[in-house]
């Protein structure tokens, strides 16, 4: 959430500060500012509320010539969306500050701040820091030295982007808590959120870790770690291209990444798979032996990432035999938990920077799992680098915020763990005879994800009927039920119809009571062992006047009667399942949306890369 970009070149920056915020805009998108020092020595800044278009609008109106400068995409935290709130914020005309991540402690330094004379312009948290910064540059140290003195008194996740007009070759960047990432150029060196924002002008990074202070001048780089020590942090090369971040030819991100999936999956299992099954070295060297001796599994994520989870906790327990916990972040990292002996803390994040995720990892670190593993969309992530087992999904730069190949990618993911402990637990399904069985099932994947992507023009048909309506109930039984969960969440984030999923079981304890013909009921119908039970559920529902929207596999004998519309999904296997109803449930979110005509990639009110409490 929130977006920064800086840079310190030989060239003007402004346009790549506008195209960094351009790439960065899915991550915040309520105002946007940037800030660059010009030649005369003074700092010109420009803000606007909205997305990034109006910057850029206003940029052509009053261009800003410099250098060296830093901008930023906002997804308020504190203070409402508004030109006054967006960043950078300044003091005193002398320094400019980008801030990503919340400051805690910044009421009482407010105060303090206040009674020494300050004058504050916004009602940011963020512009705390930018004060402090000047009174420690006032009192003469340096820039990247007032940052450091800074920092020392911030409680709280963040990461800062600063210019001072005293110092007109350096940009100082910090992170705790939050992402950040050092462009290395030739002669010029940027910042970012991530490392899409700077593709256009580098492929060649440096991830700055938790604590880090850069100062970053034409010529050179410094870093210094938390304990104030000049420490050299590793080139890498992305091989991510400028272009995979760009539309083409689909109408939406969403909407290509929906498309994406059978490509995405494909990837996700590249190099994964022998004849025999899951390869041994998938999880690492040391995966194996850790996972035989497991005897738990603890599954821990926030929004779609916490719904595979929920897919793979009935996986788990069916097919390995093993107790599996699964849990929203936000409320695991902040309860007493029991660790179950020799268990597995398992993360799930598109983005590697969920702040709720990683302080639940942290916290896991410290309680005597037996081992970490992330699995996640982003290699250099905090995520990753903080987990002792990873499985990176390979689902490519998401951009939509509402998540889809990242969800059926980790799926794929957590299959692959399903199947690999099952295997080491010995259990029937892990046996070699079904290991073929299984493997070939998984490569067939892409292909039948394919198949189901071809219900596109009926599933658009069908959202017309959705279009006036104000709630939606979503059904399903056994692993059916997180996947009308995550076809409930995608409705919501897009088209903002109040959606909501229960267990087909669950309907007579209370939801029974909404069903009218106002009241679509959307149920997730695969041809498996619970498919009778979900019939006499649906049954209830007719007789009350409900209106039924039924995505059943090709096998089932349901008949399409008045208030029963059916959706035929091609045939699939129970393991896969999940993943093929999926499909619908994201495409049905997104036509809806388009006819609505909200905005399918950047919701309101929402973000993505959720990097704030
Ligand atoms: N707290 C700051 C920055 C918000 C942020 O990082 N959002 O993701 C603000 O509200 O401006």
């Amino acid at each position: 959430m929130c977006g920064i970009v800086g840079a310190i070149a030989h060239r003007p920056v402004s346009p790549i500060l506008l195209e960094g915020l351009r790439r960065l805009e899915y991550r915040g998108y309520d105002s946007a500012g940037l800030a660059v020092l010009d030649p005369d020595g003074k700092i010109g800044r420009l803000r606007t509320l909205g997305k990034v278009a109006q910057l850029s609008t206003a940029h052509d109106e009053r261009p800003l010539a410099g250098t060296l400068g830093i901008a930023h995409t906002r997804w308020a935290t504190h203070g409402e969306p508004s030109t006054q709130n967006a960043h950078p914020h300044m003091a005193r005309q002398r320094c400019a500050l980008v801030h990503n991540g919340i400051i805690e402690n910044h009421e009482p330094l407010r105060r303090e701040q206040m009674a020494a004379g300050h004058v504050f312009s916004s009602q940011t948290d963020t512009e705390v820091v930018v004060h402090a910064i000047h009174d420690a540059l006032a009192a003469g140290h340096e820039l990247a030295e007032a940052v450091r003195h800074t920092i020392a008194r911030l409680d709280g996740a963040y990461a800062l982007g600063v210019i001072d007009t005293h110092y007109p070759d350096r940009l100082v960047a910090a992170r705790q808590g939050s992402p950040l990432v050092i462009g290395v150029g030739f002669q010029e060196y940027f910042i970012a959120s991530d490392v899409f924002a700077l593709l256009p002008v580098t492929n060649r990074f440096i991830f700055l870790e938790e604590g880090d202070v850069a100062e970053l001048r034409r010529d050179r780089l410094s870093i210094w770690n938390a304990q104030g020590e000049r420490v050299e942090r590793p080139l890498r090369e992305s091989s991510v291209a400028a272009d995979s971040a760009e539309r083409g030819q689909y109408r939406h991100f969403m909407q290509k990444e929906i498309f994406e999936q059978p490509r995405a999956v494909a990837d996700t299992l590249e190099g994964r798979l022998s004849n025999e099954g899951v390869l041994p070295e998938a999880f690492g060297v040391d995966a194996e032996r850790i996972f035989a001796a497991a005897q738990a599994v603890t599954i821990v994520a926030c929004g779609t990432s916490f719904h595979a989870g929920l897919v793979a906790r009935y996986w788990i327990e069916a097919l390995v035999g093993l107790p599996c916990n699964v849990e929203v972040a936000s409320e695991y990292r902040y309860r007493q938990h029991v660790v179950p002996k020799d268990s597995l803390f398992v993360t799930l994040s598109q983005s590697g920077e969920t702040a709720d995720t990683l302080a639940a990892l942290r916290i896991a670190k410290e309680s005597g799992y037996a081992t970490t593993l992330a699995i996640c969309n982003v290699p250099e992530s905090s995520l990753v680098r903080e987990s002792d087992l990873v499985l990176l999904t390979r689902a490519g730069p998401e951009i939509g915020v509402a998540s889809t190949k990242a969800f059926t990618t980790q799926l794929v993911a957590l299959l692959l763990l399903t199947l690999t402990l099952a295997r080491l637990h010995r259990t029937s399904i892990g046996d070699q005879a079904d290991a073929a069985r299984q493997t070939a099932l998984l490569r067939s994947l892409p292909a039948q994800l394919e198949r189901v992507l071809a219900l596109d023009d009926e599933v658009a048909a069908l959202a017309e009927q959705f279009v006036e309506k104000h709630h939606c109930l979503f059904l399903g039984r056994g692993e059916a039920y997180p996947i009308a969960m995550e076809g409930a969440l995608k409705l919501k984030e897009i088209s903002y119809i109040h959606a909501e999923a229960y267990p087909a079981g669950e309907l007579k304890h209370g939801p029974l009571a909404l069903i009218d013909e106002d009241m679509p009921v959307v149920v997730v119908a695969p041809n498996n062992a619970l498919l009778e039970k979900l019939k006499s559920n649906l049954e209830e529902v007719r007789a009350r006047g409900g209106q039924l929207y039924v995505f059943a596999d090709d096998q089932v004998p349901f008949q399409a009667d008045p208030g029963v519309t059916i959706i035929r999904v091609p045939e699939t296997d129970d393991l896969i399942d999940p993943l093929v109803f999926t499909i619908p449930l994201q495409l049905l979110a997104y036509h809806v949306a388009v006819l609505k005509g909200t905005d399918v990639d950047q919701p309101r009110n929402l973000a993505k890369s959720v990097t704030v409490e």
